[in-house]
């Protein structure tokens, strides 16, 4: 074989073997992508789609009973029944739920940022200090 079919055959081997790096290279971050970068973080924070705690408030008169004493920093459904024979709602870190009526339930959705003691209470008049009202743990 002449000199010169060599040389190009080998250029073309050396093409061929950057293009398979390549493509490797190209695999593994494409990869790292969909896993996300930091395999510490939990599956929520990856997906963007994190998952509720969920909590159950019981209202009477005159009291909140919540399904927790604690929840986790981040977003909270508190699914709201009335139980009771009167009207109430119920406000939390600033959030606060329509006016739930006897026998009817209904939801609200606040997201926790920081770990704390955070007041929820029953805004209807005279029903906080009646007893509608209590402290919830937010943690780490
Ligand atoms: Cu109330």
């Amino acid at each position: 074989m002449p000199a010169v079919e060599i040389g190009v055959e080998r250029r073309i081997a050396v093409v061929r073997r950057f293009s398979q790096l390549f493509l490797v290279a190209a695999l593994a971050v494409v990869t790292l992508l969909v896993l996300g970068a930091s395999p510490a973080r939990p599956a929520a924070a990856i997906t963007g789609r994190a998952q509720a705690t969920q909590v159950t408030v019981v209202m009477k008169e005159f009291h909140l009973v919540l399904s927790v004493r604690s929840v986790h920093v981040g977003p909270v459904t508190f699914r709201l029944v009335n139980r009771g024979h009167l009207s109430h709602d119920f406000k939390i870190a600033g959030k606060k739920s329509a006016v739930i009526a006897p026998g009817k339930h209904g939801l609200l959705r606040v997201r926790f940022r920081k770990a704390g003691r955070y007041p929820y209470r029953c805004t209807l008049p005279g029903h906080a200090d009646a007893g509608m009202k209590g402290v919830l743990k937010v943690t780490r």
